[in-house]
């Protein structure tokens, strides 16, 4: 085997070159004269590839032949963004490609450009899965990313002429795709439907049908490690491709049914699930690859080996359930070890329970997956089975531990009756030995509301992780110049991986020069996403004015409809003199949210903000002093554009309804003030960067409950605060009456309905606070060496939220594993 490759530092940029000039002629078939900047990307992603792929050869290598515990990841989604710039600056090449972009005479920007961003993910789960797997690749422990590669990822968000979000498809697809190896040779066979008979005493599951699940390996190079492990997204294909005996009685589209009936389970990512169709292909979907994954892995670790002793299986690989879509791989593994490899209840129950964890991402009910059981059985009638089994063993269990009859039943994984279905995320908490929220708050509430009958009894399985972002994409590559000046101000650039060191830049906060240079790096930041946002959306941006940020997705827990509000509160009061603009800060206020298609009052939000921002933007009273843009389709590159131009971030959800976010890390790590409430990791957040350089405002989760219970939502107690609030009063009614609609009275009135008389997510009932905490904002902004320092301290305190420390944590508290020695 070779040895290790540490990035090639030693390859000059001639050497490199060549080699993307070999790529270019010997797989595209070009010359560097004819080649366009798309085939350069191409053929240097295929030289980049070269250089990972011994290292990669021998992580597996060492992965399966060491003792080193892996990690297998199990999600739906891997937002990964592009791979281009990533991959480089992991295999240590960055400089190189600078220079061969020179000697081929095309621009690196256009180079990068070229790449489509891939959308195989939704937002903060997806994305966090993509840091992850970096993270681990990182530290050097083995890994594999195990998930699906959709073909159409979330989809693309457009906006018609009144504002309304359109979804259109992502073909990602459309060109070729340098990075996955597609592997028919470790395809995998998944069976679904048809009948569990009585074998010789056994139970034996007579599939009806099954699909060909086909392996996409994508290498994940770590930085500076050495290391590169593997995310592995399956693609499903039919078995019966095409049927020629029904083409040739011409009936051409039957011909091709199952084929398509096959594709359709990799096609998308989350079809709409309304219909009992759209169900059952996201159970097909999350089996689909689950299973391929599960024996995916026994293939990897026991090579070539007929009777596998499968006992040894957690001290091999530990799968990490993300969220619950990856469930239904408690009862597989337990299938595939009692039915294929003649395991025992018992001995399949300890392999099972030692080798799954799970991660809960949410404190919605909604989104905690239960299945109709009748559907279970229909797609895995041996999974439902073993699901009910599961469910008695742990009612018997539970009696046992002498748990009172009526949270026993509050706790059935299987409910029984007409309506029969399956808790996922209570069968992930049975069947796994740990169970974490993302952040510090997020695991209190799990325990102490969502999970608490099952925290009462196995206490022990209770851990947090909060979660992390990787400080190579979001900040090396994202703000190469205040990278930088890290280095410069740190002198060194260990910074990278070693997140906490940022501390260092503590003292250099009260070092004016610093500070100065500081400020220097975010003016340059905005003038460049000027540039971009004229560039990609043709919006003259005044880069002379605060950034003022919301991206995320557009939900109402996160209160969108909040910070709009406050900008109509606003523009009223300069429209009507109450205030005179020039003593306001200028400020540009950005959106970037992208609504799930059925949703309906986001997207009503969505049209709002967009109808707001044409008001406002074409007002002359408003000029220079405020303005609203809503670039659409935000993704990773926006966000890696617009994270360091901005100068206050906005992470405003509901006190105890944000599980963690990993945007309001992203911006503290970039230098932004975050406006927020204790919610998610803002309250981490908080603590570390110091209570003084956070923007505080609203509810606390407990006054939260309180006003619940007072039935704010359910007797419309909303409505007080809009009679109570002149300003409130106002913006709502500039909703109603027309003004953001050309006149129109009808174009809101459900979400203005809904505010007045339900406001689940209390909008109204924190409008007033977020209102008073704008003056303490813009106070502060006017004094920009007072901003900047507060910003300073932002950075040096928040090495905490590295995706590295996150993994650590995974290791450490759940994992039990580390880097390959
Ligand atoms: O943990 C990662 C993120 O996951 C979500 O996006 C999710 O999909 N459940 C949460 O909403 C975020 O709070 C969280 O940061």
């Amino acid at each position: 085997m070779t040895e290790i490759t540490a990035p090639k530092s030693s390859l000059t940029s001639g050497e490199f070159t060549d080699e993307i000039r070999e790529q270019l002629k010997y797989t595209q078939g070009v010359t560097p004269e004819q080649a366009t900047a798309a085939d350069v990307y191409v053929a240097t992603a295929a030289a980049v590839r070269r250089h990972l792929v011994d290292s990669w050869m021998k992580t597996q290598h060492d992965m399966v032949n060491g003792d080193t515990k892996a990690v297998g990841y199990l999600s739906a989604e891997f937002l990964m963004g592009k791979q281009l710039e990533n991959a480089l600056l992991n295999a240590g090449l960055t400089e190189q490609f600078e220079g061969a972009m020179k000697e081929l005479g095309f621009d690196t920007k256009d180079v990068i450009d070229a790449e489509y961003e891939p959308g195989l993910g939704n937002g903060g789960l997806g994305r966090l899965a993509a840091c992850y797997i970096d993270s681990l690749a990182s530290i050097g422990v083995p890994a594999f990313g195990y998930g699906i590669r959709y073909q159409y990822g979330i989809f693309k968000q457009e906006f018609d002429e009144n504002g309304k979000q359109i979804e259109t498809p992502d073909y990602w697809l459309v060109n070729e795709e340098p990075w996955g190896h597609v592997d028919y040779n470790r395809d995998q066979r998944v069976n679904f439907g048809g009948e569990v008979v009585e074998e010789n005493g056994k139970r034996v599951w007579k599939p009806a049908w099954a699909v060909r699940a086909v392996p996409c390996d994508y290498m994940v190079p770590g930085y500076k490690s050495g290391r590169v492990n593997t995310l592995r997204l399956w693609t499903a294909k039919s078995y019966d491709e095409f049927d020629l005996l029904t083409f040739n009685k011409s009936e051409y589209l039957d011909a091709v049914v199952p084929k398509v009936e096959a594709e359709n389970i990799s096609k998308i990512l989350y079809p709409e699930d309304s219909t009992p169709q759209g169900k059952k292909l996201r159970l097909e979907q999350q089996y689909f690859f689950v299973s391929a994954s599960i024996h995916d892995a026994i293939r990897v670790f026991y090579p070539g080996e007929k009777n596998p002793d499968l006992t040894t299986l957690p001290n091999k690989i530990v799968f990490q359930l993300n969220d619950t879509h990856p469930v239904i791989g408690i009862p597989e593994l337990m299938r595939v070890l009692i039915d294929e490899y003649g395991y025992d209840w018992d001995t399949a129950w300890s392999i099972t329970n030692k080798t799954f964890n799970y991660t809960c991402h949410t404190l919605l009910p909604e989104a905690l997956e239960v299945w109709p059981a009748s559907l279970i059985g229909e797609l895995l009638p041996r999974h439902l089975e073993i699901i009910k089994k599961i469910n008695e063993q742990f009612m018997a269990e539970l009696k046992g531990k002498g748990v009172a009859d009526d949270q026993i039943e509050r706790m059935r994984i299987y409910t029984d009756g007409k309506d029969a279905s399956v808790r996922m995320a209570y069968l992930a908490t049975y069947g796994g030995s740990y169970v974490n929220g993302v952040a510090e708050l997020h695991s209190e509430l799990l325990k102490d509301v969502t999970l608490k009958d099952f925290s009462s009894v196995y206490p022990d399985k209770f851990t947090n992780v909060t979660n992390g972002v990787t400080p190579r994409r979001f900040i090396k590559l994202a703000n190469p110049r205040m990278s930088d000046l890290i280095t410069e101000g740190l002198g060194t650039d260990a910074w990278l991986s070693d997140l906490e060191q940022l501390k260092g830049l503590i003292p250099l906060a009260d070092d004016p020069e610093f500070v100065k240079k500081f400020a220097e790096v975010k003016q340059a930041n905005k003038n460049d996403f000027a540039a971009f946002a004229k560039r990609k959306y043709g919006f003259d941006i005044d880069p002379n004015t605060m950034f003022n940020t919301m991206v995320k997705r557009l939900h109402e827990y996160k209160r969108q409809a909040l910070k709009i509000l406050a900008v109509i509160a606003t523009y009223a009061d300069i429209k009507s003199g109450k205030v005179d603009p020039d003593t306001l800060v200028p400020r540009t206020v950005f959106f970037g949210a992208k609504a799930a298609p059925g949703y309906y009052l986001a997207k009503q939000t969505i049209q709002l903000i967009n109808n707001v921002a044409r008001v406002v933007n074409n007002d002359p009273a408003t000029k220079g002093k405020l303005h609203v843009y809503f670039p659409w389709n935000y993704n990773i590159e926006l966000a890696q554009n617009l994270i360091p131009a901005t100068d206050l971030d906005e992470q405003i959800s509901q006190a105890g309804k944000e599980a963690s976010g990993t945007g309001n890390m992203k911006f503290a790590l970039n230098g932004a003030l975050t406006v927020g409430t204790l919610d998610g990791a803002n309250v981490e957040i908080r603590q570390l960067v110091g209570p003084e350089n956070f923007f505080l405002f609203g509810m606390t989760e407990p006054e939260v409950s309180a006003l619940y219970a007072k039935g704010y939502d359910t007797k419309g107690l909303s409505r007080e605060y809009y009679e109570k609030d002149p300003q409130l009063k106002q913006a709502i009614d500039m909703v109603a009456d027309g003004t953001f609609s050309n006149g129109d009275k009808d174009t809101y009135k459900d979400l203005v309905n809904d505010w007045l008389n339900k406001d689940y997510f209390m909008t109204l009932a924190d409008f007033r606070a977020y209102l008073d905490i704008q003056a303490e904002i813009e106070e502060t902004y006017r004094d920009p060496m007072k901003w900047a320092r507060m910003a300073v301290l932002n950075v040096a305190n928040s090495g905490y939220f590295s995706s590295d420390r996150s993994i650590e944590d995974y290791l450490e508290r759940i994992w039990h594993t580390g880097a390959l020695k």
